[in-house]
């Protein structure tokens, strides 16, 4: 997969180059190239905003310097993510579709955002799609973490990137629509709390009971979304009551 991300801060990108992203690159599954946008300016200042129309506190990123950064950088059927706080919600199935993908480019806004022209000319395209995402209900500076956030969601998906897959099956968002359940290792007691006895068993069917209701506690009480949210018909006749 090739992923292009355009920046007027491509240091910010700098953790691109480490851990399990870092490696996946190194190894080719995944071709990473980070833009700075001010390539693309024509000015002596290298000016890539301006006020916005129609008034209002802050700056605007301006849809030519854009627009030239984009033609250069899409490629036919390329995605194309624009990390925004008014997008949509950026979830595991987002990474999943993404990561299905040849080809995203991610478009990352300061200020008061991107000229939406930007987004309206390029969805407008029928060989580009176009992806507004946002992270969660909160407002960041801009759209570097959330292209750090896609990148490395997106990259664990891919085939070969994760030593063992099977760690992509139990986690938190994963199939079951569950919060993953606690995890524990050595020392058997520590500052006083031991390792609940149940682990220790060998007893695997009543390893797997006990993760579960775990999973299905801890879920109810932090996420009581993804309970409503769960299909009823994946919930078995011993799950706790939640
Ligand atoms: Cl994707 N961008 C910005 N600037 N703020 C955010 C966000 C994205 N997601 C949540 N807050």
């Amino acid at each position: 997969m090739r992923i292009d991300v355009v920046s007027i801060f491509p240091a910010y990108l700098a953790p691109l180059e480490l851990s399990l992203v870092g490696k996946a690159r190194a190894s080719g599954l995944l071709d990473v190239r980070v833009h700075d946008l001010r390539t693309w300016t024509s000015d002596r200042h290298r000016t890539v905003d301006d006020t916005p129309v129609g008034g209002g506190a802050g700056m605007v990123m301006r849809p030519d310097v854009w627009g030239s950064a984009l033609n250069d950088v899409l490629t036919p059927g390329a995605h194309l993510l624009v990390p925004t706080p008014s997008g949509e919600r950026f979830t595991q199935r987002t990474a999943e579709i993404l990561a299905g993908e040849q080809h995203l480019v991610i478009a990352c806004g300061r200020y008061e955002g991107i000229d939406a022209r930007v987004m309206e000319h390029y969805r407008s395209r029928d060989d580009v799609r176009v992806t507004e995402v946002s992270l969660g209900d909160y407002v960041l500076n801009g759209g570097e973490v959330a292209a750090l956030v896609v990148v490395e969601a997106v990259a664990r998906l891919l085939p070969g990137v994760v030593g063992n897959p099977h760690s992509l099956v139990e986690e938190s968002h994963g199939a079951a629509g569950l919060l993953e359940y606690p995890v524990y290792t050595r020392p058997p007691s520590w500052a006083g709390l031991d390792v609940p006895e149940v682990l220790t068993s060998g007893h695997h069917a009543r390893i797997e009971r006990w993760r579960r209701d775990e999973a299905l506690r801890r879920t109810a009480s932090r996420r009581p979304d993804l309970v409503a949210a769960l299909d009823p018909a994946s919930l078995d006749r011993h799950d706790v009551a939640v």
